[in-house]
């Protein structure tokens, strides 16, 4: 029961600037650290209402991802690790915003709308990145916690996705594993293990890999499990934070914009690196060839690797386990094309954000997402996931059986909560190893169309609404026809545009047959947004 009194108490502690007002965005509330206080206990406030309203364990997790490291942010996690409901994202953005002496009444308001039930027990998980502003805004929402009286767990520094694993072990009572750093290390590992015994010359050669952490919490981690590794896998890290600035000229969301490496570590020809960004929930990977050229391998190759290795494998088995691959507009066309066309695996599109992607590949069998920035996941069917299980331990067909056992341990070694930089890199590893595929002989299969990312500032950036997962503009009117005719002057030709969900900007995405072309129309696009 709350006391009104109570409540008083500890948010003047944590004041509300006045008039200040923010949204639960594309990936929670996102802005300068320092804006964030009574957002952090509010939220502390809200996940104790969440977990109330749907009797299980909620996560909320401290983090600002690849943003600058004077920003923070905070999201939070539903019961089987996925994305807050859409619903209660309103809840979060009144909780938000409400002035000091609104406050009581919009506790008791959202109970009211959400039917929570103020007599049930709560429970939260709490985690937090390596900002220097994310301990002291975990307390705050700690604090909010207290408030309302619910039992939590502080996990303290974890990864984005570990926070994710905790929340949805917690909720299946132990059935995804343990909600502890150590069972999430010796999960992994264990099934990492289990697939590459199998690969060609396993127990022979060393396989190395360059990772570069973002000076993020991806390195504190890494190191944590490195113990739980097989010797066959040598990781080495870089921008670990002990010099540099979080997200700082590095990290995966600085390599795939500027398309370049990140400050911080040294390439030689053809060996095999990768980033993570500041919160360890994506990654992509690149090298350099002979020439010095620059190769980058994003989320869309990721996927493909995974979609082709996870097909030869459902071939084996013989089932009708149907896959699918869910991108958004952002997916390069010629890995839409290759999908379709060449692997023969449908493909979705829908909006950005990880949410979409997300609850679009639950519809399938085996749903594969990724954004083309290295953010994605395998999500397995209850019903595939036990007939896999089933198949790799009574098939007595050898080559079956295997291909299963196969798949069975793809699925322990995939975050299926949502996606996890150290669990794509340790099934990419896997995937390389087993297939005995180099990471040149992994860029080749495809051939990514020149593209063009712009960012424009305009007065108002919510008059442009758009349809078709983001691919068309409904308003303003006429815009959609102008970069129709600006698409048609150029070949292999695509271009869309669409307000940010993070910034207060419109984005230009354009590709075309060569370079030139493609920041030729980007640029025609933009002109036509004004
Ligand atoms: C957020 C999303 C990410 C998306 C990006 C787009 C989550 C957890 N993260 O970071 O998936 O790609 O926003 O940003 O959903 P934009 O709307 O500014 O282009
Ligand atoms: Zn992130």
């Amino acid at each position: 029961e709350m006391d009104s009194e109570t409540l008083k108490k500890y948010s003047a502690l944590h004041p509300k600037p006045p008039g200040l007002t923010l949204q639960y965005g594309t990936a929670g509330f996102r802005t300068k650290a320092e804006q964030l206080d009574h957002v952090m206990f509010r939220m502390g406030l809200l996940a104790i209402l969440r977990s109330k309203a749907v009797a299980s364990t909620i996560g909320i997790m401290v983090t600002a991802s690849h943003n600058p490291e004077e920003d923070n942010g905070v999201k939070l996690v539903d019961p089987l690790g996925e994305m807050l409901h859409p619903s209660w994202e309103e809840y979060a953005t009144q909780l938000a915003n409400a002035e000091e002496q609104e406050l009581q009444e919009t506790v008791t308001d959202i109970c009211e709308k959400a039917a929570v039930n103020q007599h049930k027990d709560a429970s939260v998980f709490i985690g937090r990145d390596t900002r220097p502003s994310s301990e002291k805004l975990s307390r705050s929402v700690i604090d909010g916690i207290s408030v309302l009286g619910g039992q939590y767990h502080d996990y303290g520094l974890v990864t984005t996705p570990q926070l994710h694993y905790m929340v949805c072990c917690q909720n299946t009572q132990g059935q995804y594993g343990k909600a502890t750093l150590e069972g999430y290390y010796e999960k992994l590992s264990k099934a990492f293990m289990e697939l590459i015994k199998k690969s060609p010359g396993s127990g022979e050669s060393q396989r190395h890999l360059k990772i570069d952490c973002a000076n993020g919490i991806g390195a504190l981690k890494l190191s944590e499990m490195q113990p739980y590794l097989p010797q066959e896998l040598l990781i080495h890290l870089y921008n670990d934070g002990t010099k540099e600035k979080l997200n700082y000229l590095c990290g995966a969301d600085f390599v795939k914009v500027h398309q370049k490496p990140p400050r911080g570590l040294d390439m030689k020809p053809n060996e095999r690196c990768c980033s993570f960004d500041g919160d360890a929930d994506r990654i992509v990977y690149y090298y350099k060839d002979e020439t010095g050229h620059f190769h980058l391998i994003d989320g869309d190759k990721i996927a493909t690797l995974i979609s082709i290795f996870l097909k030869e494998l459902l071939a084996k088995v013989g089932q009708t386990i149907k896959m699918a691959v869910v991108q958004t507009a952002y997916a390069n066309g010629s890995s839409t094309r290759y999908l379709e066309e060449t692997l023969k695996v449908p493909v979705h599109c829908v909006k950005t954000g990880v949410k979409h992607l997300h609850h679009k590949a639950q519809e399938f069998d085996v749903g594969v997402y990724f954004e083309a920035n290295g953010h994605g996941t395998v999500l397995f069917s209850k019903a595939a996931e036990t007939k896999i299980r089933q198949l790799a331990k009574e098939e007595k067909d050898d080559e079956k059986r295997e291909a299963a056992k196969v798949l069975e341990n793809m699925i322990n070694l995939i975050n299926q909560t949502v996606g996890d930089a150290i669990s794509d890199m340790l099934v990419i590893e896997a995937i390389l190893a087993l297939k005995g595929l180099s990471v040149q002989q992994w860029d080749a299969i495809y051939t990514d169309l020149p593209n063009r990312l712009l960012k424009v500032q305009v007065t108002d950036r919510q008059v442009i609404d758009t349809t078709d997962a983001e691919r068309r503009a409904v308003t303003p009117p006429g815009l959609q026809e102008k970069i129709d005719a600006l698409v048609k002057k150029y070949k292999l030709s695509r271009a869309f545009v669409r307000p940010s969900g993070t910034e207060d900007v419109v984005r230009i995405y354009a590709e075309a047959d060569t370079q030139e072309n493609t920041d030729a129309l980007a640029h025609e696009v933009s002109l036509a947004v004004y």
